[in-house]
């Protein structure tokens, strides 16, 4: 029996249902304001910034430190969740061990290194699995993943597939399809990742991923939760303007961002909003109560639904937001927000960084 995809392309706020033979994708999800104003407002794009900044003024890791290239983050107890969009609630308070992550999203370099020592090939470098992807045309089950690319008319409605494009041939390596590469972007984050890659590169360092808990408790980093930190932060790679079309980059990025080009917080993590979203590994349930308020779960074990089957491809929670999260389409540049993403799909606004659990 063919199995409906659930897809859930970042960026904007698009949950998308990816069914069967045609991929159709639909928007389901709820928009931060009437998306009409893209439609209405089809504004030339002006005065984008090109990421010509190959790289940032990250500074020297802590030499003393136990774990190179990563920082403490304490046990503690926290407000877990936000109000914003339905998936977010509720609201609850959690408690995680201490453990150590990586100060910065995983980053080319690092992933090159990894490939270069173990001959893994990632997902988007393989051939669809027909196994659980029989039905989809001859294109997409090509290897390749999925790319953003910045439309230059709306004729659509707020279809995500006026933005999003399937493009056999793109995977980490060659992000934007085969005449891209990531030739001097050896700093910039690592994308088109899976779940499966990113795990594999975490076991290979010793480490593993986030829960989502310990990433929010991470980017939280001890602050209280304010009504200004639902506010667009001018201190990460995201989207200025209206999404798709307009993008003023005033932050310096119309695209990825290299690691480290925005202050870190307080316990010394970078880009734990923005720039790329961040692989968790949690089982993704739009209704979390169901799957991780329950008593007896772990908030420091990865989260799994009763319906959970081995072997089956999941969507797992992604968080954080990107640098496609814009005030009218994906208000999710904070730090209680979560999306989903089919854990099989590679796409060109995810990455991951690791912890390592003492
Ligand atoms: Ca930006
Ligand atoms: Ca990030």
């Amino acid at each position: 029996m063919q199995k409906s995809r659930l897809y859930l392309l970042l960026g904007g706020l698009c949950f998308i249902l990816m069914a069967g033979i045609a991929r159709q994708f639909k928007a389901v999800e709820t928009k931060a304001v009437e998306t009409k104003a893209v439609e209405t407002k089809a504004v030339e794009t002006t005065a984008v910034v090109s990421s010509s900044t190959l790289q940032c003024d990250l500074p020297l890791p802590d030499a003393n430190a136990p774990k190179s290239g990563m920082v403490w983050v304490p046990p503690g107890q926290f407000d877990m969740g936000d109000s914003v969009y339905p998936e977010e609630k509720p609201v609850r308070n959690v408690q995680v061990k201490g453990f150590w992550m990586d100060r910065t999203e995983v980053t080319n370099q690092e992933f090159a290194a990894f490939v270069k020592a173990t001959g893994y090939v990632t997902v988007a470098e393989r051939p669809v699995d027909p196994k659980y992807h029989a039905s989809l045309p001859e294109h997409m089950r090509q290897a390749g993943a999925v790319v953003f690319k910045m439309p230059t008319k709306l004729t659509q409605g707020d279809d995500p597939r006026q933005w999003w494009q399937y493009v056999p041939g793109a995977n980490w390596q060659h992000p934007g399809g085969p005449a891209s590469n990531i030739e001097k972007h050896g700093q910039f984050p690592v994308v088109h990742i899976t779940y499966e890659d990113a795990l594999a590169y975490a076991k290979w360092k010793g480490h593993t991923l986030p829960t989502e808990a310990q990433w929010e408790w991470a980017a939280r980093a001890g602050a209280k939760e304010l009504p200004s930190q639902h506010d667009q932060p001018a201190n990460a790679n995201t989207w200025q303007g209206i999404f798709p079309m307009a993008n003023s980059a005033e932050d310096g990025f119309a695209g990825l961002a290299p690691v480290g080009c925005y202050g870190a917080n307080a316990w010394g993590l970078f880009d734990m909003i923005g720039n790329v979203w961040e692989m968790t590994a949690d089982v993704f349930v739009a209704e979390r109560v169901t799957a991780n308020t329950g008593q007896g779960l772990d908030p420091d074990s990865a989260q799994k639904p009763p319906t959970f089957k081995a072997g089956t491809p999941q969507a797992r929670v992604i968080k954080g937001g990107s640098f496609l999260c814009a005030p009218n389409y994906c208000m999710r540049y904070r730090a209680g927000s979560r999306q989903a993403q089919e854990e099989d799909l590679a796409v060109s606004h995810l990455g991951f960084r690791t912890i390592f659990q003492p």
